[in-house]
């Protein structure tokens, strides 16, 4: 036997390189904190492990246990006819198109189960269950109540009087759970859309049912030997998106507004820095603001305040990551501390003293990362739990929210004296206005005498605004944290085109001194810089987390009723955007803004190469129904261009395109045409 003569060496695995990794100085002070600890990142592992070539493409069924059958495309393309097909004989339309399905669904489930929950403890205030929620904002409440058949007056003796809030409450409540499992007619808040929207709908059969109903449905449509027709794969993909825009997480959104109350306009700061070295730093993470609101509650409460101190600390610092981050900034000013990739460098400064999660963009290596700091790291839902030991689990009720919430806070507070000597808290935080929401763009742009949204369609078609971008969804260690938002964003507002943002989108602008009105003359094109001025708002308006992306449908809506931009959400000179988006959720969203009539346009790449024809139909077919389609551009100057050029071509079918070429004219223009 010939033994070997030297052990094989193991390879150091490779780091990622800070300055390629991220654009922004706190991430990559951190990526290179965590190198130097001995702790690896996303950062790191998107080095070390690169993506399936195959699943890339969105050509692998894995839908029975035959397969996977993988479709790739070959080299070159494909000359003459397609032959690609799986065991069953499934092609690779078929097969991507059922792929594209079930990330629709997968995002339908998340937002809309999480407006279920919201709906479940509306009705447990409804019926007085739980004494730590009440209803904050009633206006909203009555606004929604019609939606849901719920009358808001009665007659008594021939008058007509207001009606109980109580009794309304129950009613929106009951209704409102009723929306995830209805047998019979279609969802309540679909006649919230204009009109002809509501009539492409009915015509093409895809008004949601009922919530739960629509992604059972595309569960069932996507198994093995079921639907075939990519065609009509893709209309059910459309019915389910619609479930979760204009249903779960409009439910979600509208709730929460009512037990939370509505966001105004408020300041705050964002980033790594608004972590504090002498306080306890408590982070909440994830998605539901039902824990998150007792635990702002817990930490400003005057008896833990007073203990954090019996510790030492000179305080609570509470801030959040991702869209609960959102939730509680856009409520209460509580800070973000970061973006979806940044959850892990949180825990890296060494200075967190609790970080509590639940439910969804969480990563499962936030447990080995807690192992390595005394960071106590906390699951509070039945639905998502952590294997590894270190996790402590403390379920969450609402029927006892604020003693798990105290409980919660309390266990951060002990920790405080447990921290070691490894703390590096990078000093970079930045201001920003975050908290618009349809109400507070109606009042600032509207102004108080229309009452509408009157005003910002005027500034739309005098040409000052260009049009409306939305651009949202996550960050994606694919690609280099906050480039492709940044760069769009200022791209866009350059182009004097507004910006509507929610997500971890949000999060970036923030971070990056987008979402402050002094943004405006830094980065603005002349007319909408004015406007910013004029009304003292940013040119990027942080409009909330991923559910509240009903948010930017309903501002489109009111748009569309104030007049003079056509009579559809599609006629409208606006464009959407997930320039790094990595959820299945974002493929909801992406899907039911399309299928809602917006060109939308996402980075990096979708999983659709390998099936050009379906591809196409997206990209191309889907606008012939709906007035939308999908795009893909990962350069984010061109994929700012390709928003512009959309908006452009909608200003010219609109007849206001002249009225813009007189806004841009330079002096050069002006010398050109004799004027000067
Ligand atoms: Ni949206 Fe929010 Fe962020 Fe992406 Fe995740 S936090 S729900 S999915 S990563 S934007």
């Amino acid at each position: 036997m010939v033994e070997a003569k030297t052990k094989p060496v193991a390879k150091a695995p490779k780091l990622a390189n800070p300055r390629e990794a991220s654009i922004e100085p706190s991430t990559q002070e951190m990526i290179a904190r965590a190198q130097q600890l001995g702790i690896d990142t996303v950062f790191d592992r998107a080095v070390t492990m690169k993506p399936c070539a195959i699943g890339l493409q969105g050509i692998c069924c894995k839908n029975c246990a035959m397969g996977p059958c993988r479709l790739p495309l070959p080299k070159g393309g494909i000359e003459g006819e397609d032959t690609r097909k799986g065991l069953c004989g499934a092609t690779a339309n078929t097969i991507c198109a059922r792929n594209f399905a079930r990330m629709v669904a997968a995002g339908t489930s998340a937002h809309s189960d999480h407006g279920r929950g919201v709906a479940e403890t509306f009705l447990a205030v409804a019926r007085k269950e739980t004494k730590d929620y009440t209803i904050k904002d009633p206006a909203k409440l009555i606004q929604i109540a019609p939606y849901f058949d719920v009358a808001t007056t009665v007659e008594v003796d021939g008058e007509t009087m207001d009606r109980e809030l109580d009794e309304i409450a129950l009613g929106v409540a009951e209704a409102a759970v009723a929306e995830f499992g209805k047998n019979g007619g279609t969802l309540a808040y679909l006649k919230r859309a204009p009109q002809p929207l509501q009539e492409k709908w009915k015509k093409e059969g895809v008004e949601p049912r009922a919530i739960d109903r629509e992604v059972v449905e595309v569960m069932h449509r996507t198994a093995m030997g079921v639907d075939q027709d990519y065609k009509n794969l893709t209309k059910q993909a459309t019915r389910c998106s619609l479930a979760d825009g204009w249903g779960g997480a409009m439910i979600g959104t509208d709730l929460q507004d009512v037990m939370f109350g509505s966001p105004t306009p408020l300041q705050a700061e964002a980033n790594l820095g608004v972590m504090k070295e002498d306080h306890v730093n408590v982070i909440v993470h994830g998605h539901e603001p039902l824990l998150s609101e007792m635990i702002v509650a817990a930490c400003q409460s005057q008896e833990n305040l007073e203990y954090a101190k019996s510790k030492g600390a000179k305080g609570i610092q509470l801030s959040g990551i991702c869209c609960t981050a959102n939730e509680i900034l856009q409520r209460h000013g509580i800070p973000p501390a970061g973006t979806f990739l940044q959850q892990e460098l949180a825990i890296i400064t060494g200075a967190c003293d609790a970080m509590v999660v639940d439910v969804q963009c969480i990563f499962q290596n936030l447990a080995n990362v807690a192992k390595c700091f005394h960071t106590k790291l906390i699951t509070t839902h039945p639905i998502a739990k952590m294997e590894q030991e270190n996790v402590i689990h403390i379920e969450f009720d609402e029927h006892h929210a604020m003693d798990d919430a105290n409980k919660i806070v309390k266990m951060a507070i002990d920790n405080f004296t447990e921290r070691g000597a490894d703390v590096m808290i990078p000093q970079h935080k930045t201001t920003q206005i975050a908290g618009f929401g349809v109400e507070s763009i109606r009042y600032h742009l509207g102004g108080s005498f229309r009452g509408d949204y009157y005003t910002l369609n005027d500034n739309i078609i005098n040409g000052r605004i260009r049009g409306i971008a939305g651009v949202v969804g996550c960050n994606n260690a694919r690609t280099k944290h906050n480039e492709e938002h940044i760069t769009l964003i200022k791209e866009l507002i350059k182009n004097d085109v507004i910006v509507l943002t929610t997500g971890c989108s949000a999060i970036a602008a923030g971070i990056h001194g987008l979402l402050t009105p002094g943004a405006a003359a830094v980065h603005c094109g002349p007319g909408l810089a004015e406007v910013c001025e004029t009304v003292g708002i940013p040119p990027v308006l942080h409009l909330g987390s991923c559910v509240d992306n009903s948010r930017i449908l309903l501002a489109a809506t009111e748009v569309v009723k104030a007049g003079g931009l056509g009579d559809d959400i599609c006629d409208l000179p606006a464009a959407g955007s997930a320039p790094e988006w990595m959820s299945e959720k974002a493929i909801a969203i992406g899907q039911y803004f399309v299928s809602s009539g917006v060109y939308t346009v996402f980075g990096y790449h979708m999983p659709l190469d390998g099936a050009p024809e379906f591809k196409d139909y997206l990209y191309t077919e889907m606008e012939k129904i709906y007035g939308g389609k999908w795009d893909c551009e990962p350069d984010p100057i061109k994929h700012a261009h390709k928003m512009i050029a959309h908006i452009d071509k909608k200003r010219k079918e609109l007849g206001i395109d002249k009225a813009r070429e007189r806004v841009l004219m330079d002096m050069a223009d002006r010398q050109a045409l004799g004027m000067e």
